[in-house]
């Protein structure tokens, strides 16, 4: 009995691609914030949005310190930059491809950025921690900090939140030595000299090799930590100021990069996708494949033939057909096939088939004006089963030919 394939050609629609820089996001109200990771090694942002897709998008330099906040007051968080090596920040209003919208001189080297609310205007600005010693702002620009305090001592990781819901910002230090986190709802019982902690509630966070971050990860208006840890590369969030145990976890990133979070808004909308079909009438096809730069399609069929598509037409016989020299039963047949890289002057392609005798056979041919002829088997590998035979081959990069194999088949796999 003849399958009957349809041939679907995948046409991405990339008007959305081409568009250029994705719209500011719409703000959704009382949405969870989110988490993301910048790779630090290259620039490039990898945002985790609320249906669990991750945007990857390229913005920054090497060595550029990662930030997220509201930098134009509309409900949506988007990405920034702290460029240590210069002591500028780089801000854009939306997270995708792209250079700093605004930027000014922040800081000098040595200082840990932030961003936070600290006045309750809906506007996201920008502070620093200095050894034990911060600087806030609430404007985005170079001007002289509105708010600086001690917190802390050197050598602890800051990081912002709203941890009573007031709708401010506040601060806290993370002790990684000690593995302590320490949390402030009032900046301004801190002290204007150094010290240890102030802090309304300290909590055991876990792990050594965690860096701190804070969100309002369910929604209800209330920052609560959590801490990406890079062995392995693991979000972990609490919904409450103080269990040991996540309520979320989250796998995803490399050890290496930086985390932030924030609340990201609509995820950008996916490409549009249609079908549409180019031919159909084969047996049992496995493959669609053709030359490098050759814009006919060559269609292997399981029985052992090759049929070519030109121009939305299949040309009338086949440009190979193996039948006579393949055993197409249970999950054998042409399994195979691939084009030299260097086809269009060597006119040589491979084949990979299990031969009458159920046996894995990879052959090299070379096409000419007569038809394709057999120049020699390159592998040979006896099967034990007619099941599990394999068998895509494929030129890798590096010029080689890759063939699969299965584990020898059999009822209960029992070569594999
Ligand atoms: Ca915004
Ligand atoms: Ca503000
Ligand atoms: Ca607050
Ligand atoms: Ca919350």
């Amino acid at each position: 009995m003849r399958n009957r394939l349809v041939l679907l050609f995948v046409l991405a629609v990339v008007a959305a691609l081409l568009a250029g820089p994705t719209p500011g996001a719409a703000a959704v109200e009382g949405a969870p914030d989110e988490v993301g990771l910048f790779d630090a090694a290259n620039g490039r942002w990898h945002l985790r949005y609320p249906d669990g897709r991750l945007s990857s998008f390229y913005f920054g330099i090497p060595g550029d310190t990662p930030l997220l906040g509201d930098w134009d007051c509309d409900g949506v968080d988007t990405v920034a930059l702290y460029r240590e090596s210069s002591g500028f920040i780089y801000l854009r209003n939306s997270n995708d491809f792209g250079i700093g919208e605004q930027d000014f001189f922040y800081g000098i080297p040595g200082d840990v950025p932030i961003a936070g609310d600290w006045d309750g205007d809906n506007c996201d600005t920008l502070g620093i921690l200095r050894g034990d010693r911060f600087f806030l702002s609430n404007t985005l620009d170079t001007s002289v900090a509105d708010i600086d305090f001690y917190l802390g001592i050197p050598g602890d990781q800051p990081f912002a939140g709203d941890f009573n819901g007031d709708g401010k910002d506040t601060v806290g230090v993370y002790r990684a030595a000690t593995q302590a986190a320490y949390f402030v709802n009032d900046l301004s019982s801190l002290p204007s000299s150094g010290g240890v902690p102030t802090a309304d509630t300290a909590l055991w966070v876990a792990g050594a090799d965690a860096t701190l971050i804070a969100g309002d990860w369910d929604g209800d208006g209330d920052d609560t930590p959590g801490v990406f840890r890079s062995t392995p590369s693991t979000f972990r969030l609490e919904n409450t100021l103080g269990q040991p145990v996540p309520d979320v976890t989250y796998t995803f990133g490399k050890s290496a990069w930086l985390p932030v979070a924030g609340n990201l808004g609509q995820p950008p909308p996916l490409p549009e996708l249609a079908l549409s079909t180019v031919a159909d009438g084969f047996d049992r096809p496995l493959l669609v494949t053709a030359p490098v730069g050759d814009a006919r399609l060559f269609v292997v069929e399981k029985g052992g033939r090759v049929l070519i598509v030109q121009d939305g037409d299949v040309l009338p016989g086949p440009f190979l057909d193996l039948s006579s020299l393949v055993s197409s039963g249970s999950e054998q047949g042409l399994l195979g096939m691939a084009f030299h890289p260097a086809y269009g002057t060597n006119q040589l392609f491979y084949v990979h088939y299990t031969n009458i005798a159920g046996d894995s056979r990879v052959v090299e041919y070379r096409d000419g004006p007569g038809g394709p002829v057999a120049v020699g088997t390159v592998l040979a590998v006896d099967q034990p089963a007619t099941n599990h035979n394999g068998g895509m081959i494929q030129f890798g990069p590096d010029g080689r030919l890759y063939v699969a194999l299965g584990d020898g088949g059999g009822g209960g796999d029992p070569f594999g």
